[in-house]
């Protein structure tokens, strides 16, 4: 099977190359959050345990989307938007469990999913339902734009608004650094997925870049905010564990 894909994988196919080694990525990481579950305090379990499933359910999808490209050679929108509606709400609850000792409500945490869905099926709407042949500039300004205020509502709720207060209020250091981090993902790391959207046909920078060369685009920003946030949170579960350990 392994033997098989890297025969069919042209050297020069940097975007299956991708796909692929985005696949292995994400499974290894998924098995490090699962394993290393066992080595933090029962509070800080789930955060691992939702680590894992983010990397865990990207792999599956990545398996797929190789695969898919591989075979039609054409970009998986629709894999790589069901990926993003179960693992981005997914970060909203890394967030919402981080701040969970320091008051987090349920609303919250609904109000972000919501958020993180709204941008992603406005997102989804500009991209795979855009009418005309080389793609319309209005549809795709338009939902992207609509895409952006949930994008935006995010970001303004883990630089300053609920997720930021209350991570201030925490009393620790490593939960306010920790979501300080994550908040950089959330600014630069996701401002990669906006940029690949305006690339397209139709969109605002289009022609900048190659569908190929977004595809490749998406697969790395993937990697750093799927892989790259769990080792942060993983980072905060383990310091914030050994706090605990030298309490007892
Ligand atoms: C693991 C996947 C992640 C973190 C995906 C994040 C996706 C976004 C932040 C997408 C945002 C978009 C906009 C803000 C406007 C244009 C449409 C989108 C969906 C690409």
């Amino acid at each position: 099977m392994l033997l098989n894909v890297i025969q069919t994988i042209a050297p020069d196919n940097y975007v299956a190359f991708t796909f692929f080694i985005g696949y292995i990525a994400m499974l290894a990481a998924s098995v490090f959050f699962f394993v290393e579950r066992g080595s933090v305090s029962d509070k800080w379990k789930m955060s691992l345990l939702v680590s894992a499933l983010i990397t865990g359910i990207a792999a599956v999808h990545y398996y797929y989307m190789r695969d898919y490209n591989l075979v039609t050679g054409d970009s998986p929108t629709f894999f790589r938007y069901v990926d993003w509606i179960l693992t981005v709400p997914l970060m909203c609850v890394e967030f919402y469990l981080l701040t969970r000792l320091a008051g987090a409500t349920k609303s919250l945490l609904w109000k972000l999913i919501l958020a993180s869905t709204w941008m992603l099926v406005c997102g989804y709407i500009g991209e795979a339902f855009n009418p005309g042949g080389i793609g319309s500039t209005s549809h795709s300004v338009t939902w992207g734009v609509l895409s952006t205020l949930g994008y935006l509502y995010i970001l303004h709720s883990v630089w300053l608004g609920e997720v930021a207060k209350l991570s201030e209020s925490s009393g620790s250091e490593v939960v306010k650094k920790g979501v300080r981090a994550l908040a950089w993902f959330v600014l630069v790391g996701w401002a990669i997925y906006p940029i690949g959207y305006m690339c397209m046909d139709g969109g605002w920078l289009s022609g900048i870049m190659s569908p190929e060369k977004i595809d490749v685009w998406y697969n790395l920003a993937d990697a750093i905010n799927k892989i790259g946030f769990g080792l942060v949170v993983y980072s905060i579960a383990v310091a914030e564990s050994s706090k605990d350990l030298a309490k007892s």
